[in-house]
């Protein structure tokens, strides 16, 4: 077995160049710590049951001929949908600035973007727009504009480029607009936008890039980040699949008290169609409600058998997630829908509403629901909206 594993290293590292230059490969973790196949594989993240690498078709081949035990990586998607009309249909979110604001602003410079409102109204529907003082909440999306005026970044990481580096920049937009819902404070002048919990410790790890978000970096954010003490963590994004190494990384932050929030996902109406890891029991899960506390069609819907219990692939809560006005990658203000915007009014709520630990803040968000639809602990909006008293 080692003279093999000897060789096949000394293969793997011949074929590395070519291999990284073909590009297709899918992500794997390998169920092995052996010194040899890490140092002859490109290792994304480390875990205690192995390590998860981009492998060919080949490799793959030739590691599980050696009986090295792999399992494939989901590759999980931001879940908002832009905006076009009802809200429903697919295509590039409207941006809601003029033509010329298409740069970056110089923080030293003056404002050249004003929001049409400065207390959106999902913001206004959650009584938010102050507090959260001293509560950590980690973003795990696709980076954030630190330059952002209405914004301040307390850390900023990246879990895409093989272990946890520096650096957050958002290429997408989506993780700068979720990051302002939470803690967008209105600029030094303020002028600017207001998030839920102004005054929380925003702070942001890259797990996701226009490609997706590949769960072992999210798992590697997620235990990055509660072992820098976040007390929340908040995460947009989903797939139809469980990762055993995200199921892992959350029983983890669970046991070091970290709430974890994550959307239901964007393919309702069939019952069921909730997303993980907003479906893992441990996630409050979070629907999307418009102005008018209507469920949105396209929110995904769990299996809730209305209990008041949260199971798994149950919703739990609801918030507006319709036509949400928030901050912009170019400096400025746009409006998005999806589940991925009515994650962090909740995420939001939980630092402005902090109870001293994830239990009882989560149960305290519970009884703060307003059963919108009054019809219980339901498929659609679970307990309802949480609103702040
Ligand atoms: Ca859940
Ligand atoms: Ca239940
Ligand atoms: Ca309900």
């Amino acid at each position: 077995m080692k003279k093999t594993l000897v060789i096949l290293a000394i293969l793997f590292l011949f074929t590395a160049a070519l291999v990284s230059a073909m590009g297709s490969e899918k992500r794997y973790l390998v169920k092995s710590n052996n010194g040899l196949l890490k140092a002859s594989t490109n290792v994304m993240h480390e875990f205690n049951n192995g390590f998860s690498a981009e492998l060919t078709q080949g490799k793959k081949k030739a590691l599980e001929a050696l009986g090295v035990e792999l399992e494939e990586i989901p590759l999980y998607q931001v879940l908002a949908k832009p905006v076009c009309g009802d809200g429903i249909c697919q295509g590039k979110e409207s941006r809601t600035c003029p033509a010329d604001c298409s740069s970056t602003p110089d923080p030293e410079e003056p404002r050249t973007c004003i929001p049409e409102m400065q207390i959106p109204y999902g913001i206004q529907m959650v009584n938010g727009g102050q507090g959260g003082l001293g509560v950590k909440v980690a973003v795990l999306d696709t980076g954030v504009n630190i330059n952002h005026l209405d914004l301040e970044v307390k850390l900023c990481m990246d879990a895409t480029k093989r272990g946890i580096k520096s650096g957050c920049n958002d290429e997408v937009g989506h993780g700068t607009h979720v990051s302002g819902t939470i803690a967008a404070n209105g600029g030094s002048d303020g002028l600017g936008i207001f998030g839920v919990a102004p005054a929380a410790d925003l702070w942001n790890i890259k797990v996701c890039s226009a490609a997706g978000c590949w769960s072992d970096d999210i798992a590697a954010a997620i235990r990055y980040t509660t072992d820098q003490g976040t007390n929340i963590i908040s995460m947009s994004l989903g797939g139809d699949t469980e990762s055993s190494l995200v199921r892992d990384a959350i029983d983890y932050a669970v046991s070091k008290d970290v709430l974890v929030v994550a959307a239901t996902g964007n393919d309702g109406p069939e019952l069921g169609s909730i997303d993980y890891p907003g479906a893992n029991a441990n996630v409050v899960a979070v629907a999307a409600v418009d102005w008018n506390a209507n469920i949105a069609p396209w929110s995904s819907r769990g299996i809730n058998d209305n209990d008041f219990v949260v199971e798994e692939r149950e919703v739990e809560l609801a918030a507006p997630g319709v036509s949400v006005l928030s901050t912009a990658s170019n400096g400025c203000y746009a409006v998005m829908s999806g589940t991925s915007m009515a994650t962090p009014h909740v995420a939001g709520l939980a630092a402005k509403l902090w109870q001293g630990s994830a239990a009882s803040t989560r149960a305290y968000l519970q009884t703060l629901a307003l059963d919108i639809d009054a019809l219980g602990d339901d498929p659609a909006s679970g307990f309802g909206l949480p609103i702040a008293p």
